[in-house]
């Protein structure tokens, strides 16, 4: 078959800091150990199918601007279908990176009817295997496009008629077992249009019960087919609609536990959609971490200057810095990884800007790994935030939080030893510049 990516003919390497190869990683090396593994396998990096081949390039004041031929109207849509899939396929194994992630609808046309866009799914999963096993690549996860159509435009799981429920169901059955078949690592349900945009037409804690209903579906039928993988919701406060309901992850973890969902989902947190919600990225992190909630990443980076979902690639090394300070600082991933759910500007229409932008983005992050895992074994961070909390651990500390304890008792104590605390230094320009040096004296 023709190559798609003709201007990159070798395979992206690893060449240093000092190589002037715009098609070269600075940082990334698969092959490095670092704290006893891989960091290939650290990272686990993967790359979106729906941003880098399923879309033109257009935006709501005009038409793609992206050379993607298999998107051209007329063409016979399943051929189209493999040869998105044909580029997709040479695309990672161009550039070395060892997971993909897609939707339903990005590798497989709509039929007629459900039966021929299932028949469709079960086709292109076919030739999806098949291109696995050529190239090595695997899949980090799937999930279904339960949002683009237009039975969809009042939500899937929360719309007001079941029978929007119900083909949502059926498409994420199909979306779970294809993701199974190909070896998924695990799954993930963006909530896509589960939100409203005004409660005048809208029953809040209705749709809430059916998303609740929804999931548990979900997690009973991961089961029964025996998906190893983790499931993961995508937290995102708003876009499309006005009111998201995964806003956030404290918001998904206060839902998961109300319905009594907690251990079955965990979070799929992307950079650009926690910024959306007014957090920090590391903020998002750090909640689910703490919370027993953390699952994967979407990478990317938002603009501080707009209020929507930009998905650029990332290139702040301090955003992701402390973010990956806290996943690494736990352990960092089990069946999650770092997926780019990112896309190309509309005026980047060079087939090899693809490259770029993933170089560019992976390096941010490699660099960025190398300087979390150095302020890790040194403690920069972790010393002292112990050392600012250490009276908890004296007696005072102890007394306040043992069930001997009253608001009389603590009380005679500040009266009996004459407790008068004096405020201390937060510290927070020492601990940013330590940031700082970390990231200059990194050499990687
Ligand atoms: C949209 C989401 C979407 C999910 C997959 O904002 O980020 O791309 O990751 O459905
Ligand atoms: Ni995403
Ligand atoms: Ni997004």
């Amino acid at each position: 078959m023709a190559e798609f990516f003709t201007e990159v003919t070798d395979p992206i390497r690893y060449e240093g800091p000092d190589t002037t190869n715009p098609l070269a990683f600075r940082v990334y090396d698969p092959d490095r150990i670092v704290a006893g593994k891989r960091m290939e396998d650290h990272l686990r990096i993967a790359v979106c199918y729906w941003h880098s081949f399923n879309w033109p390039g257009s935006d709501i004041f005009g038409d793609g601007t992206l050379d993607r031929p298999w998107l051209a109207p007329g063409a016979d849509e399943m051929a189209a279908a493999r040869q998105k899939m044909d580029a997709a396929f040479e695309f990672f194994s161009k550039l070395g990176t060892p997971y993909f992630c897609f939707h339903d609808r990005d590798i497989a046309p709509d039929g007629a009817d459900y039966r021929e866009t299932v028949s469709n799914l079960h086709a292109m999963v076919d030739y999806t295997a098949e291109k696995m096993e050529q190239t090595g690549v695997k899949l980090l996860w799937g999930t279904a496009n339960l949002f683009s159509h237009p039975r969809f435009a009042a939500g899937a799981a929360t719309n007001p008629n079941p029978e929007a429920f119900a083909f949502a169901a059926a498409q994420v059955r199909h979306a779970l077992e294809a993701t199974h078949r190909l070896g998924g690592s695990s799954y993930v349900l963006w909530g896509g249009r589960e939100g409203y945009d005004t409660l005048l037409n809208t029953l809040m804690k209705h749709e809430a019960d059916q998303l609740a209903r929804f999931l548990h579906l979900v997690a009973e039928h991961k089961r029964k087919i025996g998906f190893g993988g983790q499931l993961f919701i995508e937290p995102k406060p708003q876009e499309p609609t006005k009111h998201q309901y995964d806003y956030d992850c404290a918001t998904v973890h206060g839902f998961l536990e109300r319905y009594d969902l907690l251990g079955e989902f965990f979070v799929n947190i992307e950079v650009n959609h926690a910024t959306l919600a007014g957090h920090s990225f590391h903020h998002e992190v750090k909640y689910a971490v703490e919370n027993g909630i953390f699952g994967s990443v979407d990478a990317n980076r938002g603009d501080p200057q707009n209020g929507w979902d930009t998905d650029q690639f990332p290139n702040s090394v301090e955003e992701l810095t402390l973010a990956l300070h806290e996943i690494f600082g736990a352990g960092g991933f089990d069946k999650g990884g770092f997926n780019f759910d990112t896309k190309l500007r509309r005026q980047s229409i060079d087939r090899t800007d693809l490259f770029h932008g993933h170089i560019g983005g992976i390096d941010t992050l490699a660099k960025s790994f190398l300087v979390a895992m150095d302020l890790l074994a040194k403690e920069t961070l972790t010393k002292a935030r112990r050392d600012r909390y250490a009276g908890w651990k004296g007696d005072l500390g102890a007394h306040i939080m043992s069930d001997d304890a009253s608001l009389e008792s603590i009380a005679d104590k500040v009266l009996d030893e004459g407790i008068d605390p004096e405020p201390v230094s937060g510290r927070q320009e020492l601990l940013e510049n330590e940031i700082n040096r970390a990231i200059w004296a990194d050499q990687a």
